[in-house]
């Protein structure tokens, strides 16, 4: 394996870390995080340069000694210096230094004493109390040890796309506020719009890093810091959300950055391609023998492997390095091409605004038309509407349309999809509707054959216009419910019928990869707000996002048609009994 910087500065701070829990000296375990630093951003190849017989000492920080470890890792691929340290020392033991609160003396005095030798170790101890009875360490300590370790090894715990951004966006404008800082971007999950985020990572540049790190773990939102050093922090904030922050230097920034947003398929695509070329990629630049000939900007990244820049969204590994090779990337949908919102409800049933409030609030959003689809009787617990009340309400929408400028309210119910695939309100009245928006929500758990069927008879119904949340999953609750998605686009297709992508931040159903099934199959995807209130008309964006994700653009998106386009698509005259398909899916 060739050896790169990368993997050299890996070393030397794996020795610093050893170094530093054996109480060695500082200024040598300094001498080797400077080192570390300095050869995993240096934009010459190190390997290249002792092939070329240069002076290695011209790299920052490198001296006599440091250059003959260098040449060492290079040609033997680690040092002798490092292999003697980790006979001393299990090297699971350095992750303890991570823990806030524990110095390399208190390390080694839980490692000598307790014989810890890992996180969980750790825990354990914390847990039965052994700790607070070590020279120097108290109850207290004890207590915030555990705390802190419950926040960290609690990795499986995932934050809604919402929540999670909700969060960054305000630590984001704060950082960028900092005097030193220069650049600040969110990477990883979150920028690339996932409906869910395990963690936050953000990078930066600033002219010293130190102080940015310094200042990010004392961010008055911070209920624990994991990690604290002069490049790179670890908080965790209030409300259980892990912040990864990494300064760079501005060369790297792109590479980083590029790096850092993922999805590891994706990287591990970014570096295959950039074999193929004769090329080393990683987070510090794109690499030809020693010459960093990429990195400042993503741009630079995608462009040095013969690539257009590709939207975080789309870097998952299916398929977008072969669509940017082929110039054929998707021209994503925007928050901006929607003109109307087709799943809202009012106070009718249990939505919080009349229909006036909302058909403004929807004018105010740039939105020309909102169909009002409240719930129907099933959903008691909603106030669900009757056939009677149905009707009183189409009445009152055509007075209100009458008023209403600028803005257009179409007539829709949002009618349960009965445990049969029958419909809760009676063909008369769902006949009247602009619209119809199914949905299940009731027996959710039934086996994958008749789930599918219930929905397939639904879709059959001549006024079945969208099958809302088809999967009826709720991020923190409810898993999807099995159904057989092709036989249900291809019957929404035949019929002429629509998926709904609900935008509500804890559904987000369709998910990614079924939006994109839609859109294969020419089905298309209305992306509806679900709003119970005006506020949560906003939920658009994250539908939007989702929508990205799944690779729809502005033709594959029911509700990105203006008005006059929609009404035909609406029209209950595709959908007559006469194009049925008596029964047979
Ligand atoms: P998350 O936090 O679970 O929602 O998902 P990500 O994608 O944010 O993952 P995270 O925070 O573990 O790492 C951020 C990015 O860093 C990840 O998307 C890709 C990159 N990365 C992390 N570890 C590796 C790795 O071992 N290999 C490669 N190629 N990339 C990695
Ligand atoms: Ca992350
Ligand atoms: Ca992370």
């Amino acid at each position: 394996m060739p050896i790169h910087n990368a993997d050299i500065a890996d070393v030397f701070n794996e020795i610093a870390d050893l170094l530093e829990i054996q109480g060695g000296n500082p200024f040598r375990v300094r001498a080797y995080r400077r080192a570390a630093r300095s050869i995993g951003e240096y934009p010459k190849n190190v390997r290249a340069m002792i092939a070329e017989g240069a002076d290695l000492k011209a790299i920052p920080a490198i001296g006599d000694d440091l250059a003959l470890k260098v040449r060492e890792i290079v040609a033997t691929g680690s040092c002798a210096l490092l292999a003697s340290l980790r006979a001393q020392l299990p090297s699971a033991v350095v992750a303890l230094l991570r823990v806030p609160g524990l110095g390399p003396k208190r390390v080694r005095q839980l490692y000598e004493q307790l014989h810890v030798q890992s996180l969980e170790q750790l825990e354990q101890a914390a847990a039965e109390g052994r700790i607070h009875e070590l020279h120097g360490f108290g109850p207290l300590t004890e207590a915030h040890i555990l705390a802190n370790l419950q926040g960290r090894l609690d990795k499986s715990r995932r934050f809604q796309f919402a929540q999670a951004s909700q969060r960054a966006e305000p630590l984001l404008v704060w950082l960028a506020a900092l005097p030193d800082v220069e650049r600040v971007e969110a990477a990883g999950s979150l920028r690339r719009l996932r409906d869910t985020v395990g963690d936050i990572d953000i990078l930066a540049t600033a002219r010293e890093p130190a102080e940015v790190t310094r200042r990010f773990v004392a961010y008055d939102d911070v209920s624990a810091v994991l990690a604290h050093g002069p490049t790179r922090a670890s908080i965790v904030l209030r409300g259980g959300l892990q912040v990864d922050l990494r300064v760079v230097q501005p060369a790297c920034f792109g590479a980083a950055l590029t790096y850092f947003t993922g999805s590891k398929a994706h990287n591990v695509a970014l570096r295959r391609l950039g074999q193929d070329r004769g090329l080393k990629v990683n987070e510090y630049g794109v690499f030809r023998g020693d010459v960093r000939i990429a990195g400042e900007t993503e741009e630079s990244v995608y462009e040095s492997l013969g690539l257009p820049w590709i939207p975080p969204e789309l870097r998952e590994d299916s398929g977008e390095i072969e669509a940017a090779r082929g110039a054929a990337l998707p021209a994503l949908v925007t928050r901006g091409d929607l003109r109307g919102d087709l799943h809202t409800h009012s106070l009718a049933s249990d939505g919080h605004a009349s229909l006036r409030a909302m058909a403004l609030a929807a004018c105010e959003r740039g939105l020309s038309y909102l169909a009002v689809t409240d719930h129907s009787k099933r959903l008691a617990i909603a106030h669900g509407l009757d056939a009677r009340r149905l009707a009183a309400q189409i009445d009152e929408i055509d007075q209100l349309n009458a008023q209403l400028a600028g803005v257009t309210l179409l007539k829709g119910i949002e009618v349960d999809i009965l445990e049969d695939g029958r419909l809760d309100l009676p063909d008369a009245v769902l006949a009247r509707l602009d619209l119809v928006v199914g949905a299940i929500h009731s027996h959710f758990d039934l086996p994958r054959e008749r789930q599918t069927d219930r929905i397939l008879r639904a879709l059959d119904h001549p006024s079945m216009t969208i099958l809302a949340h088809p999967f009826g999953r709720l991020i923190d609750s409810r898993n999807p419910s099995d159904i057989d998605l092709l036989r249900v686009i291809r019957k929404a297709s035949k019929r002429g019928c629509f998926l709904e992508l609900n935008a509500q931040p804890e559904r987000l159903d369709l998910m990614d990869t079924a939006c994109r099934m839609a859109k294969d199959h020419g089905v298309l995807v209305s992306i509806n707000s679900d709003a119970h209130s005006v506020a949560q008309l906003d939920n658009l964006r994250y539908g939007v996002n989702q929508a990205r994700r799944g690779w729809l653009e502005k033709a594959d998106v029911l509700n990105a048609r203006p008005l006059a386009q929609l009404r035909p698509l609406l029209a209950r005259t595709m959908r007559s009994p006469a194009c049925e398909t008596s029964g047979s899916p």
